[in-house]
Parts: C-alpha cells; structure tokens; sequence
C-alpha cells in the first residue's frame, strides 16, 4: 500500500514539472513575440544532422536577420563554436545529466541577455542531442524541427512517435547515402505522416544542399 502511495506522488510531481515547464514556454513565447523574435526549436539524437543544419541556414540568413543560436549539450562548446563561425551569435548551455532542456534555461538566457539586440532577428535553439527527453518540454517556439538522418535506420521514427506528434517539421536527412544504406525513405516519410498527418516532411542532404531552401520557406522566413 505505501509503496502504491509513493509511486502516485512520483505522477504527479511529473505533471507538475510538465505543467510549469509548459506556463513558462508560454512565457518565452510572449516575451520573444513583444520584441519580434521569431524562434524555433531543433530536436533529434546525437549526429542527426542538427548543427549542420543550422549551420546552412545561417549561411543564407546571417546577411539579413540577427540570429542567435542556444546549443544545448551535455558538456563541450563544440556545436556554439561551429556556429559563431558563419556570423551568428550562439550561446551554449551545458547540461550535465540532464537530457534535455527545458523552458527556465531559455528563460535565463532570455533574462540574462540584452535580448533587445536581436530584435526583427530569429533564435534557434539545438535542444541535447536525444529522441526521447525534449518530447514533453517544450521550450516556447513557434515551431519544433525533429531532425532524423537514414544513417539511424528506417525504424527511427515509428520507435519514437511522442516526439514526431510533439513537432512541426520532420527533417530526414542524409538522403545522399540511400545507394550505400539502402533504406527506404519513402516509408519514413509515411511513418512519419501516421503519426503526425499534418507534420510538413522534408528529405535533406547537407551534402548536396538538397531540401534547405524548403526548410526555410516551410519556417516562413522571407529571403
Ligand atoms: N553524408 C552526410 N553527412 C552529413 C549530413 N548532415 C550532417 N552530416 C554529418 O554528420 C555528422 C554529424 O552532424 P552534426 O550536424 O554535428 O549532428 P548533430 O549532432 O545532430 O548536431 C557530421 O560529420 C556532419 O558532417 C548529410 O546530409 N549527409
Ligand atoms: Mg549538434
């Protein structure tokens, strides 16, 4: 009987912290709205593809907006170095052993930073590089960008369904290695649709370029 107790209060200590995490993603989002910052989120594991991706896209918007880059990791600085180097301001979060980030460390770094700078601009934020943990805290964007790459395997997305119904945009990336992998991505691109059906799908390659400009457009940015 007590331990039934225990494992109830577990429950509802978890919608709890969802909850808040929820009320202050919509504090995020007000805040970035009042000064004009468009903001979006990019989700996915390890070597996806996410700061590549980022890293086009500031290529071809760093001449027009001012952008900054939250990257969250467990340790290092690897991922904000790469993207200061294409003109982006970037930021680096470490997490430690947690294996996500969630709406009060964008609210810090909302708080602590001259936010005014980047105002008309756009923020990104690189979430730790996992398919499981971001799913229920969102951050506060206007838009999440799951991240997946065929090097992961076809099954990917059908083994993750909460974070494909918890984003916007589905980016399946690497599309330049099918002839050696030769995964089916038509088939996760329909997997991703019957979990989401009205999810936007991308196929990308960082390598060819293929799909980028469609990222953009689907995130309604204007060239
Ligand atoms: N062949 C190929 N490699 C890619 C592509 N996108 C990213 N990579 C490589 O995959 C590795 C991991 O990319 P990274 O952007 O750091 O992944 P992240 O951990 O999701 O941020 C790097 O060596 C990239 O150069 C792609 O479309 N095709
Ligand atoms: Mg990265």
């Amino acid at each position: 009987m007590t331990e039934k107790k225990d494992t109830l209060k577990v429950i509802e200590l978890n919608e709890d912290l969802i909850s808040n995490n929820e009320r202050l993603a919509r504090e995020n989002q007000s805040i970035l709205k009042e000064k004009n910052i468009r903001f979006f989120e990019v989700v996915g594991a390890i070597g996806a593809g996410k700061t590549t991706l980022l890293e086009k896209i500031i290529e071809q918007l760093a001449s027009k907006y001012k952008i900054l880059v939250i990257n969250g990791d467990v340790t290092t600085r690897i991922d904000a170095d790469r993207i200061e180097r294409h003109g982006a301001s970037s930021i680096q979060i470490n997490t430690g052993r947690e294996c996500a980030l969630n709406s009060y460390h964008i609210y810090q770094v909302i708080q602590n930073l001259d936010i005014n700078d980047f105002s008309g601009g756009i923020l990104f934020v690189e979430n730790v590089g996992n398919l499981i943990c971001p799913s229920d805290f969102i951050l506060g964007a206007e838009k999440r960008i799951v991240v997946v790459s065929i090097t992961e395997g076809e099954w990917v997305i059908k083994k993750h369904p909460l974070l494909f119904k918890m984003s916007d945009l589905a980016v399946i990336n690497k599309i330049d290695l099918q002839d050696v992998l030769e995964v089916n991505i038509e088939n996760m691109v329909q997997d991703a649709l019957s979990i989401n059906p009205i999810m936007k799908v991308i196929c990308t390659s960082m390598e060819t370029g293929e799909g980028i400009a469609e990222i953009i457009e689907a995130l309604g940015i204007l060239l």
